[in-house]
């Protein structure tokens, strides 16, 4: 069949009339949903509004994926293991222009907008930023016209809802698919069989190619939900496919027969938990059993996916990197090197030599983390017994490159021992970093600080192999979402004053810049920002019942809870400026909410007790008569992307305050300053091109430099000595350690406190005085308003550059060979 090559379809003026909208809802609330209007409640009418907005964008989809068939462009492969992608209907609504209109057609049915958007469940398939770096790039391959799919995990339980109870966090499950997922298509033509264990089979038989047959003892079916993704004014939709396990046989009817009633569903329980539920762990691998499963498992089906595609296309795979670009976010799909090299060989017949030149011009590695415990690898026996073929093949391109190493490199044995694809330091284990370094024509960092990195640290021999193979994309952030939809006063502002060209090219934001220091625009500003907080104070008030001053200087630290983004510091910090105000309240203290939220692996000790002892400092604080006033501390349960949209146009000051060297990138950073929030931060990951971008006089930076952190972790530093030279670090350590916040057990904090005496790995101690200094410029800035929204205004005007467009389109001309659609 030929189809006509079509041009987008242009909006048609019918499309936006809320009164046609108005009686497709209705239609889709009655003969979708089947609710008598009369007696529909919101989440009906959110239901209905999903649909009618989901059929929208399926013109775009289909015209899309039918124009890329017909004009055999390449498509690009985006495989994760996160999609940390939130709401959809506002996000939705807004690319394809019909925001406004949807919310005057409900207003019609006498339905606000907003109240059943709040009802819309947050998606949370990822962690943290690596989840949603993943998300903003859909969105933005889908604004820049790449024909893209985002392959991952159709986990019916995403990241854990976050309880404070007594103030320690409980993990409750969290069940975003219980009343169904109104987005989703499943596709039952696109289901594969994906195997586990069992033996491989060597077969000569032919006489001119070895042969090898892999025959699993396990198997499950892999079958797709697709997710239209929408890009901004509609230019293109693509498509999240998400994988979900189903039984082969859904119950084994012989055992039931026979009696054994819950034997006879142990496949289908298997299968089961194989999608079951996303690990929590942020920059630190499970390394268990089921999350190699979960990882081969949707590395497998997507590869399937993308060679059947290819094949019923083109017939033939010697053109497969011209045509196909598969993008590993960090090693979680790792072992999808071998995978594609079982499947060209074993499946599809093609020799190794040439198998290994179409996997490498296909895949591109991107690495997240330097954190050395956060690098994956597997034990080998482990390995060898769920997947025997991909660990002959491993063996056999570990012994080419080895070869290569010592013949072609002259490598010693130290630098062997470091590049192999086995770890031989203790138990045998594979590594997958550098599996994915070398099945992958290109390895980026994500920041360009972490990318030099890189190069001289986990990868420093194998970039000796492969000189040309790393570089840097500095990770960027989608302003659709993290804006103009989040910030809608302050995207008004900015069109009324520089008019709407940014919206379609960020980087004209910098149109703002004479405004920078007019008094009137900075009045303006501050409204807008001061309606943000407003939100944010009833917010505050409604969740944990705490009134807080929306006149304040809100300082909002939100991440994930982990040792190196120092949120302790932070909190020390807050004790002694506790202490200061006590002790000098005649002091003229400009006045402070501290806001924190963020989540911790449930099985990350220190971690969690941070986020009890930041709960029970804010429960001192805030019961304290004469700080109250000056100083609240707010911990917020249950941070999500729906939060981060209300905290991340309420901030004044945002903290990026990691190790100096542990940060690959940070995204959050990049948020708060596009919505004119000054940064206190050191020189870690994107921070440094911040700096760069904003100018270092609108930026408040501090602490230890890598090379400085490096130079101590070295020769060893003494963190006693530094705390003995701090009265005021001394005096906030002791208060915690001797159970002042924790009266209820004094010794709560020790260990904690300890571990600052002792080592201060992640340099709290070392970075405290230069910190409180730091948070003091800050206050000098704050008492003198028209210079802070000089340099807030600054930072909004110069932030463009860290939209996610400008980072697809550098991934698409260097990585992935594809002129991306110009501006
Ligand atoms: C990042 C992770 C990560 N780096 C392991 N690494 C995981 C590692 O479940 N696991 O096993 C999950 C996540 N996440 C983050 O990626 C970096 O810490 C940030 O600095 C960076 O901005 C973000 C996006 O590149």
């Amino acid at each position: 069949m030929t189809l006509p090559l079509q041009a987008l379809p242009t909006p048609r003026p019918e499309f936006e009339d809320p009164a046609v909208l108005a009686r497709e809802v209705i239609d889709r609330l009655t003969y979708r949903v089947g609710k008598d209007p009369k007696v529909a409640k919101p989440h009906d009418w959110l239901q209905a509004t999903v649909l009618v907005t989901r059929d929208r964008a399926i013109e775009y989809w289909m015209n899309a994926t039918r124009q890329t068939y017909l004009e055999g462009g390449k498509r690009v492969y985006y495989l994760s293991l996160e999609f940390l992608i939130g709401r959809l209907m506002r996000d939705a609504l807004s690319n394809l222009g019909l925001l406004d209109s949807m919310r005057s057609a409900l207003k019609l049915l006498d339905v606000d907008f907003d109240e059943i958007a709040e009802l819309e469940a947050d998606a949370a398939l990822g962690n943290g930023g690596l989840g949603r770096l993943a998300a903003c790039f859909m969105e933005s391959m889908a604004t820049v016209g790449i024909p893209a799919y985002g392959y991952g995990i159709r986990y019916r339980h995403g990241l854990f809802r976050q309880e404070i109870i007594d103030g320690w966090q409980a993990e409750m499950p969290e069940t975003w698919l219980e009343h169904g997922n109104p987005w989703e298509f499943d596709r039952r033509e696109a289901a594969y069989t994906i195997g586990f264990g069992g033996r491989v089979e060597y077969n000569d038989a032919n006489g001119k190619t070895e042969h090898y047959t892999w025959h699993p003892q396990e198997r499950v079916t892999a079958t797709a939900y697709d997710t239209p993704v929408v890009g901004w004014r509609g230019a293109r939709v693509n498509t999240l496919r998400l994988w979900k396990a189903d039984p082969i046989d859904p119950i084994r009817l012989d055992a039931f027969n026979a009696g054994d009633h819950i034997g006879s569903l142990t496949e289908s329980n298997r299968a089961d938990a194989l999608t079951r539920v996303l690990y929590p762990a942020d920059a630190s691998p499970a390394g268990q059993e089921l999350r190699l499963r979960q990882e081969y498992f949707f590395s497998s089906a997507s590869l399937q996916d993308i060679l059947r595609r290819h094949l019923q296309q083109y017939g033939l795979f010697d053109n497969l990197p011209e045509k196909v670009a598969i993008q590993l976010n960090d090693t979680h799909p790792a072992v999808c090197v071998a995978e594609l090299m079982r499947l060209l060989m074993d499946v599809h017949e093609i020799e190794f030599e040439d198998a290994w030149k179409l996997t490498v011009g296909t895949i591109g590695y991107t690495n997240h983390t330097l954190l050395p415990e956060a690098l994956e690898s597997w034990p080998v026996p482990l390995f060898e017994r769920l997947l025997p073929r991909h660990m002959q093949i491993i063996y056999e391109i570990n012994a080419r490159l080895l070869k290569t190493a010592r013949h072609d490199h002259e490598m010693s044995d130290d630098e062997i021992r470091s590049i192999s694809l086995i770890d031989e330091s203790g138990e045998r284990r594979v590594r997958m970093g550098n599996l994915a370094f070398v099945g992958a024509h290109a390895v980026n960092g994500v920041a360009a600080m972490h990318s030099e990195l890189l190069k001289v640290t986990v990868f420093k021999d194998l970039h000796r192999i492969y000189p040309d193979r790393i570089n840097n994309k500095t990770n960027g952030i989608t302003p659709r979402r993290w804006l103009f939809q989040c910030n809608p006063g302050l995207t008004q502002l900015i069109t009324d004053t520089i008019g709407p060209v940014f919206l379609d090219d960020i980087e004209r934001l910098r149109d703002l810049e004479p405004y920078a220091t007019d008094a009137g625009f900075q009045d303006a500003f501050a409204r807008v920002k001061r309606k943000n907080k407003d939100a944010l104070t009833d917010m505050v008030r409604d969740r944990i019942g705490l009134r807080i001053d929306p006149n304040a200087l809100f300082d909002i630290q939100v991440k994930r809870i982990h040792e190196y983004k120092r949120q302790l510091l932070n909190i020390v910090e807050t004790v002694a400026l506790y202490d200061q105000i006590r002790t000098h309240p005649e002091r003229n203290w400009v006045p402070r909410v501290k806001i924190f939220a963020g989540k911790a692996a449930p099985t990350y000790h220190n971690a969690k007790l941070i986020i009890k002892l930041a709960n029970d400092v804010a429960r001192v604080v805030n019961s304290n008569p004469i700080v109250r006033s000056v100083l609240k501390v707010v911990f917020l349960p249950n941070y999500n992307v729906s939060m981060a949209e209300m905290l991340v146009p309420a901030a004044d000051l945002s903290e990026q305050i990691s190790t100096a060297g542990m940060e690959a990138s940070g995204t959050g950073n990049m948020k708060f300053a596009l919505n004119g929030a000054l940064t206190i931060g050191t020189l870690d990951g994107a921070n440094v091109e911040i700096r760069e971008a904003v100018g270092p006089e609108n930026i408040v930076i501090f602490g230890l430099t890598d090379a400085e952190v490096e130079e101590r972790r070295q020769n060893g530093h003494d963190p006693r000595k530094v705390i003995e030279g701090s009265p005021e670090l001394s005096q906030a350590l002791s208060a915690i350690a001797g159970g002042v916040f924790s009266p209820d057990d004094p010794g709560r904090y020790a260990e904690l406190v300890g571990g600052l005496y002792d080592h201060d790995w992640f340099m709290v101690a070392s970075d405290f005085d230069s910190y409180t200094a730091a948070q003091r410029r800050v206050d000098a800035l704050w008492s003198d308003p028209s210079v802070w929204w000089e340099k807030a205004i600054l930072n909004t005007a110069r932030m463009g550059w860290f939209s996610s467009d400008r980072t697809i389109r550098q991934y698409a001309t260097d990585i992935w060979g594809i002129a991306p659609r110009p501006d």
